[in-house]
């Protein structure tokens, strides 16, 4: 563990598997004073067309497990011209067909808007449920464009000319999905921690 994980001011668990968005994570709530702890055992992937609905059942499940404070983060790939899919089945379609099964589905396709939704679940012992969301616009590229994790080389945010893929973890971290709901979700743990 880190040691600025240790010393943040406010320590928080992070059920995930997932190490690039936990980095995410770490350096936004770190700009906060909060640090995480990464926690595997996320409960299994619930199947469900509802994000916030699969972020609610896993609070559930670990609330039972764990007194907290803790939190999962679910985000989906939503894309337009295919009725929204992957949505929230968006890593088994990575493992299943890759970006460029997901490119060759657009292929020929003039509309290329997509967009990204991640829900964060927080709860601790006095908190039962608390939903912070985070949404992002943007574009399917033509092409893979950059490096990056996921999804990143093919998505553009919208406003801007480049993939996630080709942006920096700082700058992908200043507008990104995930990033708005940290940024709600930290604000809030930040306010609730001074009205202790
Ligand atoms: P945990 O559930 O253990 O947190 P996961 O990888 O299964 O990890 P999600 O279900 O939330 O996470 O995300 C589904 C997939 O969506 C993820 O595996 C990536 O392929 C993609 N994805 C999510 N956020 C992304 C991002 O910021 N950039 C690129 N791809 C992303």
């Amino acid at each position: 563990m880190e040691e600025r994980e240790i010393s943040g001011k406010i320590k928080v668990m992070f059920y995930t598997g997932n190490k690039n968005k936990f980095r995410e994570v770490r350096e936004i709530l770190w700009e906060y004073g909060v640090g995480i702890e990464m926690r595997t055992g996320k409960p299994a992937e619930v199947q469900s067309e509802d994000i916030t609905y699969i972020v609610k059942t896993c609070v559930e499940v670990l609330r039972k497990r764990n007194r907290g404070p803790g939190f999962v983060e679910d985000t989906g790939l939503f894309i337009e011209s295919l009725n929204g899919f992957p949505g929230p089945y968006a890593s088994y379609v990575y493992e299943k067909i890759g970006l460029e099964g997901v490119l060759k589905l657009l292929r020929g396709v003039k509309n290329r808007r997509a967009m990204f939704r991640t829900i964060i679940g927080y709860w601790d012992n006095k908190t039962k449920l608390k939903i912070f969301k985070g949404e992002i616009k943007g574009l399917i590229s033509k092409k893979v464009r950059g490096k990056g994790w996921g999804y990143d080389p093919v998505f553009i945010p919208l406003g801007f000319d480049k993939t996630y893929g080709e942006m920096k973890l700082a700058e992908k971290n200043m507008v990104s999905h995930r990033s708005k709901a940290v940024r709600l979700f930290a604000e809030w743990l930040v306010k609730k921690k001074q009205g202790n």
